[in-house]
């Protein structure tokens, strides 16, 4: 437990469930986006195969399942507020009733916090780090943990030319910003995840110098949240299609996991896990009980 990778080991209350994070775990990505599901306008047929996804993904050991209802890939246009809350609420319902792990919510609106929270939800991730109106303060009144992820510009167009003079410290400052505004409206450090978002306003360089230097973010006492999983940084390395990922993927993971990373968002929930506990065992020295 000297090692610094394990040096902020914590734990994390999500809505009663206690999440330990002496060990790191893994995030299913379910993504209720109109494209996501072939449903064919469906919305029972795609709420069916929303959960039999999300229950997939918890029966191959998935902590968190990541429910979002607004893409953030780069290009990626905004939705309603009303747009995403029927998306998502519908959801959430019925996972929080139904699986055995704590649903997270990805979103930056502070109505979608608010409603999600009421039906279940036992995190929120927000790649906007709560500074969209009103979200510091709907995430303040709930009692759940919130991640807060670094993005430089808007999904829009924030791979178009991602500028740092010197990104580990600037996406550190950010956090470091983030944090002390969710300190001062009532969010204690223990309701907090940091994420340096891989893929946010990034290039392929910057991307690498935060995997290679993820430990410096040990420093905030914070546990890392990271998210490589089919990125086009691995396409970048590989050149392999969105589609042929998995073993970038694993790899970047493993990468993450070694470095400090104690919860890992990714698709590919039974590979991944395997990955992190190689990274685990190897950082412990030993198997975990
Ligand atoms: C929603 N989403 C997509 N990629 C992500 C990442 O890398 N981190 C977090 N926290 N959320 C993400």
């Amino acid at each position: 437990m000297s090692d610094k990778r394990l040096a902020s080991a914590q734990s994390l209350d999500c809505a009663g469930r206690l999440i330990d994070l002496s060990f790191p775990h893994v995030m299913g990505v379910l993504n209720v986006t109109p494209d996501s599901f072939s449903d064919g306008g469906q919305f029972n047929a795609s709420l069916d195969d929303a959960l039999r996804r999300a229950e997939a993904m918890v029966a191959e050991g998935a902590s968190f399942i990541d429910v979002g209802g607004e893409s953030t890939r780069p290009g990626a246009v905004e939705v309603s507020v009303s747009e995403e809350l029927d998306r998502v609420i519908p959801v959430v319902e019925a996972l929080s009733q139904r699986v055995d792990a704590v649903i997270s919510v990805d979103t930056s609106k502070a109505a979608v916090i608010e409603e999600s929270v009421r039906a279940g939800a036992g995190l929120i991730n927000d790649v906007r780090a709560l500074q969209e109106p009103g979200a510091l303060d709907a995430a303040a009144e709930s009692s759940v943990p919130v991640c807060l992820m670094h993005m430089q510009g808007k999904p829009k167009d924030m791979q178009k030319a991602p500028q740092y003079e010197r990104v580990i410290d600037e996406v550190l400052a950010f956090l470091q910003a983030r944090i002390a505004a969710c300190e001062t409206a009532g969010i204690e450090r223990s309701r907090i995840v940091v994420d340096p978002g891989f893929g946010f306003g990034k290039s392929p360089g910057h991307n690498l110098t935060l995997l290679n230097c993820l430990d410096e973010f040990q420093g905030l006492g914070l546990p890392i949240l990271a998210g490589l999983s089919r990125k086009s940084l691995l396409g970048q390395i590989t050149g392999r299609p969105v589609d042929q990922r998995l073993i970038a993927s694993v790899a970047a993971a493993t990468l993450a996991v070694y470095r400090g990373a104690r919860i890992i968002r990714a698709h590919d929930v039974a590979a991944t896990l395997d990955a992190v506990k190689v990274a685990q065992a190897t950082i412990r020295e030993t198997l975990d009980e």
